[in-house]
């Protein structure tokens, strides 16, 4: 089978790979010339554990080739970004998609099968996209075949995910979920669940728009435990104890653009019926200031106070720092008069990023933990010899746990212990 994949991103690049590493002939398209270049000379441009490898088999078979223009084939998938509109409700913007979809249709001929990865709001399919797709002469579920499968996978176990996690395949009609479950049957070893295309887009939005609203019960957990004095940490070990009960984990907001936008492509189709979900992306699009907050508790009888910021991804042992609350927190942060700040993150590369981290250290009042990167888990105190001899740690991670029993360690069950100490001062 030779497949067409527009848009070699963080799912596009390992998706054209799996299929090329399965026996397909495919060629992988995008738009940015530094991209191609550097997949032409074998390199990846994306972090992404055993990526690379993928790569190299690839090239070496012959059977990956990475251009401009969109070639012919038998299979066309569609994997580009869909960001937030500006307006009221963040809307979906589908610009990339509708482009991507106009790219592949001089060269679409009958009998070949056009896939939609990208998340796209409910109804974006049968509203938008088969109408293109039929005024370009064809008959959908006829002639050619339309689907949506969105991509599901974790960054950071991406290829493991993408062989063996289940796919939902959404076809326009029951022909077209024929045809998609063909196209994913080449490796996928999880089940392919088949659906119509419109159920395919709600399901994908569901599940991050259930991980952000737990998110957000376990953020407000953290403040009315504050507020009462409780150990928010501990409540949920407890609370997680009952077979049925699993709350999630409470940090410094919700970062990546999954679940951060995905649950606003909901509400912007039905904003009176989804008071709960504008709610919780209320609550955790406000932890960063309340981090922030605390951080200016912390240190409110300290009269330069210098900071240390211990990662920005917006989840660990990635190099991703788009919609990151880290980054929020550390931009307000800078924008204090008051405070001199530096941020070490050994995944990121950018001018205003450490990657040593005893100069990012030296002498700091605060160390502000935001990412669970695993090389945070072993910190010891003597790591932080450099640091100002009473240095303070808040852990919004809950990660640096040998630091657990040290006088000046706060994380996000302790942090009512802040409130009790400065009234004291
Ligand atoms: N986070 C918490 N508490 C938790 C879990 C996560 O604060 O208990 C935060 C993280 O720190 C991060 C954000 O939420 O800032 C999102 O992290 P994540 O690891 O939950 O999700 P993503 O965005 O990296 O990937 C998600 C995944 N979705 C689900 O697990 C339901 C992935 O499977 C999807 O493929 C991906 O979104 C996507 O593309 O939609």
């Amino acid at each position: 089978m030779k497949i067409t994949v527009v848009g070699l991103g963080y799912i596009g690049l390992p998706t054209a790979l799996m299929f090329a590493n399965h026996g397909q002939e495919v060629c992988g398209v995008d738009i940015s010339e530094s991209v191609l270049n550097k997949l032409t000379n074998g390199q990846i441009h994306i972090e992404e554990p055993g990526l690379q490898k993928e790569l190299d088999k690839a090239l070496m078979s012959g059977r990956f080739h990475a251009r401009r223009e969109v070639e012919p084939a038998d299979t066309f998938i569609i994997s580009v970004p869909t960001p937030n509109h500006s307006d009221t409700y963040k809307s979906c913007n589908l610009d990339y998609v509708e482009s991507a979809v106009r790219s592949v249709l001089p060269v679409l001929e009958k009998g070949n099968t056009i896939i939609i990865e990208s998340t796209i709001a409910p109804r974006s399919m049968v509203d938008h996209i088969y109408p293109m797709v039929e005024a370009s002469g064809f008959t959908v579920g006829e002639n050619v075949f339309l689907v949506h499968c969105p991509e599901r996978v974790l960054p950071g176990q991406v290829i493991h995910e993408l062989i063996y996690n289940n796919r939902i395949i959404g076809g326009i009609t029951d022909a077209c979920t024929e045809a998609g479950k063909a196209v994913y049957n080449t490796f996928v070893q999880g089940e392919l669940l088949a659906t119509t295309a419109s159920a395919a887009e709600m399901s994908k939005l569901m599940e991050n728009t259930y991980r952000d609203v737990n998110i957000a019960l376990a953020n407000e957990l953290v403040k009315v435990c504050d507020e009462l004095d409780i150990d928010a940490l501990e409540v949920i070990d407890l609370a997680n104890k009952h077979p049925r009960v699993n709350l999630h984990s409470p940090g410094p907001g919700v970062g990546g653009h999954c679940l951060a936008v995905d649950p606003y492509f909901i509400i912007e189709k039905a904003p009176r019926q989804t008071p709960l979900i504008q709610a919780s992306r209320t609550v955790n699009s406000l932890m960063p200031s309340f981090i922030v907050q605390k951080v200016e508790d912390l240190l409110h009888n300290i009269a330069k106070p210098k900071i240390a910021v211990l990662g920005l991804t917006y989840k660990g042992n990635i190099d991703d720092i788009r919609e990151s609350p880290a980054m929020e927190i550390f931009d307000q942060l800078v924008f204090h008069a008051n405070y001199q700040v530096r941020a070490f993150d050994s995944h990121v590369q950018a001018d205003f990023v450490s990657t040593d981290f005893k100069e990012t250290i030296d002498e700091v009042d605060l160390v502000l933990i935001l990412t669970d990167h695993h090389e945070f888990k072993n910190l010891k105190l003597e790591d932080f010899e450099a640091a100002a001899s009473e240095v303070i740690i808040l852990d919004t991670k809950n990660i640096a746990t040998q630091l657990t029993n040290s006088d000046n360690y706060y994380n996000l069950g302790s942090l009512s212990k802040i409130n009790t100490k400065t009234t004291h001062v």
